[in-house]
């Protein structure tokens, strides 16, 4: 079995809607054990170094405000598989097109305000955790 850490964000139009405890409890009933967990703030700088892969793209401005418009909350998923594991719980980046079921399908939007982020591999998952957690943050869930 391949135990894998992850890195989630709720959004800010999930921490709005009071969407955390229902999207952390999809989490839970997927197997995926939340490792830490808090609520933040993130500053324009701090969203715009996370979405940096996206720079270039005509929505990166919109993106940047929209993540810096309110709380959301960021946490660490360990489990098998976690980084598929959680994009398929995600559903896609459009949740006009997220599988039924999906946690975008039920509560996202639109393209932009599409509730939750995951990592998209397992690489940038390492690099995500450690941009928004530090060590002593992050308890051993296994055990
Ligand atoms: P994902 O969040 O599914 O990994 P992504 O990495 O391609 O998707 O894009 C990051 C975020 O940028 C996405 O969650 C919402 C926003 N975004 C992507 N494509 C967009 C578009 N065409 N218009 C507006 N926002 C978009
Ligand atoms: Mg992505």
């Amino acid at each position: 079995m391949i135990m894998e850490r992850t890195f989630s964000i709720i959004k800010p139009d999930g921490v709005k809607r009071n969407l955390i405890g229902k999207i952390l409890s999809k989490m839970e009933s997927a197997d995926l054990k939340i490792v830490s967990t808090k609520m933040i703030h993130m500053s324009r700088r701090e969203a715009e170094q996370f979405y940096s892969v996206h720079s270039a793209r005509p929505f990166f401005g919109e993106l940047c405000d929209y993540m810096t418009s309110g709380p959301v909350v960021v946490s660490v998923l360990e489990g098998k598989n976690a980084v598929v594991a959680y994009r398929e719980l995600m559903g896609a980046t459009d949740p006009a097109k997220a599988a039924k079921g999906t946690i975008r399908a039920e509560f996202g939007l639109s393209i932009g305000e599409n509730t939750v982020h995951g990592s998209d591999s397992l690489e940038n998952a390492a690099i995500e955790v450690a941009y928004f957690f530090s060590g002593t943050e992050l308890v051993n869930a296994a055990k």
